[in-house]
């Protein structure tokens, strides 16, 4: 293994070390307003009855949420990475390189989702990724965090606790808010007094460890705070699904497992 290759893993998963990666201006603007561009595109097709499967278009949930555009509604839009906008990013050296780094010659990515966080929007609370990931092996599993817009404490930025990797998946509860989205769980038994904002700029990329501990707050701004999130897991994990209503096992709505990396090259 290269030394940067160490040094990353060691970053994102190591005894006192942050779990997260911050790196500034690792895309164009231009790259994540194509990808807005086709979401937007995603979000109209939807509104107006088209078949946009495999994709999957979530709404926020809070009663009279709204706005001219139907994407003025969309909290979440997943399963985009076999789209061009999206797959052409996880083409590009660097993000091979990187996630190569991060997790070994062999990957598969397994969940995308594109975040809109428009005005008014709800933040998503305190939560370890792997609480939505009960695949074999647990870990790795990384996030990609690339912002689209500007990040701040105003619209609703990413918060992260460093150090919390260590900690094994806590017990989460579910989002008590009134017309809370859709899936959004918190962790209520641990102190996040120590967590940091991550202030981000467009083109800025987020890598974390799926064990890190981070939440996003409520978009009090008037305008939107769009990100991206890829994730990955080594190739061949095995993944149980999700539970349904009931409680049985379902294969997971999100989870969409597309084989990435064998032997170090891409395999798209
Ligand atoms: O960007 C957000 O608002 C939340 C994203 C997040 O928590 C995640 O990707 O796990």
């Amino acid at each position: 293994m290269s030394s940067s290759a160490h040094d990353l893993r060691r970053r994102l998963r190591g005894e006192d070390q942050p779990g997260y990666v911050r790196l500034p201006g690792f895309a164009a603007p231009e790259t994540g307003r194509r990808m807005l561009d086709d979401v937007i595109a995603l979000a109209r097709q939807a509104a107006a009855g088209r078949d946009v499967t495999p994709s999957l278009v979530t709404l926020e949930m809070q009663a009279g949420f709204g706005g001219t555009n139907p994407e003025d509604r969309v909290s979440k839009i997943f399963r985009l990475h076999r789209r061009p906008a999206f797959l052409d990013f996880l083409g590009w050296p660097r993000v091979v390189e990187l996630v190569g780094a991060a997790l070994g010659g062999d990957v598969d990515c397994f969940l995308s989702q594109f975040i809109f966080k428009n005005p008014g929007a709800w933040g998503q609370p305190w939560h370890q990724d792997s609480y939505y990931f009960p695949f074999q092996p647990r870990r790795p599993i990384i996030g990609l965090w690339l912002a689209i817009t500007e990040a701040t404490l105003e619209n609703g930025c990413l918060h992260v606790l460093p150090g919390s990797q260590v900690e094994p998946v806590h017990t989460h509860v579910r989002d008590r808010r009134p017309d809370a989205n859709h899936g959004y769980v918190e962790i209520v038994d641990h102190d996040m007094g120590a967590s940091v904002p991550c202030l981000l700029d467009p083109g800025d990329l987020l890598v974390f460890d799926s064990h890190l501990m981070h939440r996003s707050t409520d978009n009090t701004s008037s305008g939107m705070r769009a990100a991206m999130v890829w994730h990955f897991a080594t190739a061949g994990s095995i993944d149980p699904g999700s539970r349904d209503a009931q409680g049985r096992w379902r294969p997971s709505p999100v989870n969409d497992w597309m084989p990435y990396l064998r032997g170090g090259k891409t395999v798209l």
